[in-house]
């Protein structure tokens, strides 16, 4: 449902529009086949940035329990990179913050278990949160204690009395999937030890207007973060940005926020946080353009699909990713232009990527088809894939990446 013009963090009615995507189906939503015939759910994707606070956000709001219980196919351990990335942050977090058995770790969005696994096998107590069960089922077969619910005040409450505080709480690409970001922010601040740290991840809202990353857009994702924009939201319940790091290969370029009860803000975060001002990142105009940038790659993609088509190629997709839904459905690409997606999951393989409904196969069907194009959508995974696919190009076989600008490799 769509709800009242008003910002989600700050609450002030200051939202301006800025990027319509249409009406698209939930991006993880892949289509069984024998359920092809049902009606699928479009709901309007509408971006807007907030004068108030500067958060961006989207309009719709589809209940969590849709998005996250009912479909949501997501699981993080498909990705070696993910993994890597998750295992030195753990291994990091323990040596700097000095975790032992008596220490406490929560991940919110604990996934199937792919960062607690890290500190569980040093013998560190973790807690996992994840409502999405076939996921939270995967983390406990792996010996990660999960509660499968939302997080928020009430379940923060529960946890303090039933765990005791957190020494460390993580919350890696979660923050932006949660409608109710103040009860969530709050649950953490609530949460967390006095000398206590959380880390959040989350793509960064530079990143995605410098490269266009507008299929990043979706409805699992609430809102598209700036250090302005977390800086607000925390100090609302008593807690503080005091650092950043940056990844700019994950997920098109991610922000690593350090957040804590103290005050103790480094050098870092607040050159990150001027540098947003004279940028502009706190000002509509930043974002103004965007709209225009994302139908040229539309335009420019779609044009040269068409064409190599005319031409009598066969193209393929990677990645039945929710992003790749989102580019698929905007651009109106379906069986017409591209014959099928491949992915490791083998909870997407199977089925049809939602709206456009092309049929997800397993990664092997590369080499069996040797389709002459594949498009990436996953290219946030583009250095993994290609060196994972080097026996497709060698025989041939050429990607496209679509983002920031249509490529041919
Ligand atoms: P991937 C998800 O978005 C959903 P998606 C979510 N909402 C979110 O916030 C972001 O992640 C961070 C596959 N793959 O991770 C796995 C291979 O097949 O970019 C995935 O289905 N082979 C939680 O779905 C897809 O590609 C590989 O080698 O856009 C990638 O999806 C690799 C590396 C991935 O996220």
């Amino acid at each position: 449902m769509s709800r009242e013009l008003k910002c989600r963090s700050c609450g002030e009615p200051a939202l301006r529009p800025f990027l319509s995507l249409g009406n698209t189906p939930l991006a993880d939503a892949l289509v069984l086949p024998e359920r092809v015939d049902e009606p699928e759910g479009r709901f309007p994707l509408d971006v807007a940035f907030c004068t108030g606070c500067s958060l961006v956000q989207i309009l719709e709001e589809v209940p969590p329990e849709q998005l996250f219980v009912d479909n949501y196919l997501y699981f993080s351990s498909f990705s070696d990179e993910l993994l890597r990335h998750s295992r030195e942050h753990a291994l990091g977090l323990i040596d700097q913050r000095e975790l032992g058995p008596e220490s406490l770790v929560v991940e919110l969005a604990s996934n199937d278990g792919y960062l607690l696994r890290n500190f569980a096998d040093k013998g560190i107590a973790v807690a996992g949160v994840d409502p999405a069960p076939d996921q939270a089922e995967a983390a406990e077969a792996a010996g990660i204690p999960t509660i499968k619910e939302f997080f928020g005040p009430e379940l923060a409450r529960r946890m303090r009395a039933d765990l005791g505080p957190a020494d460390v709480i993580i919350a890696n690409n979660v923050m932006a999937h949660v409608p109710d970001l103040n009860g969530f922010v709050e649950g953490m601040s609530l949460l967390i030890a006095d000398d206590g740290l959380i880390t959040v991840e989350n793509p960064y809202v530079r990143e995605l207007i410098r490269h266009c990353e507008f299929d990043t857009i979706y409805h699992e994702h609430f809102c598209y973060f700036s250090c302005t924009a977390v800086d607000a939201l925390v100090r609302r319940h008593g807690l503080f940005l005091n650092h950043v790091e940056f990844f700019p290969d994950l997920h098109g370029g991610t922000l690593r926020w350090h957040i804590g009860p103290r005050e103790d803000v480094s050098d870092v975060a607040a050159q990150y946080l001027d540098q947003e001002r004279r940028d502009g990142l706190d000002t509509f105009e930043y974002f103004a353009a965007f709209a225009e940038r994302v139908d040229r790659i539309r335009a420019g993609l779609v044009d040269q699909l068409r064409q190599l088509r005319g031409d009598g190629a066969t193209i393929a997709a990677y990645g039945a990713a929710a992003k790749g839904s989102t580019l698929l459905n905007y651009m109106g690409i379906g069986t017409d232009l591209v014959d099928f997606v491949v992915d490791r999951n083998v909870h997407k393989q199977g089925r049809l990527m939602p709206g456009v409904h092309i049929p997800v196969r397993d990664t092997s069907a590369l080499l069996e088809e040797q389709p002459d194009y594949v498009l990436m959508l996953a290219w946030n995974f583009k250095d993994e894939i290609l060196s994972q696919q080097a026996e497709y190009r060698r025989r041939g076989g050429k990607f496209i990446v679509p983002i920031p600008n249509p490529e041919i490799l």
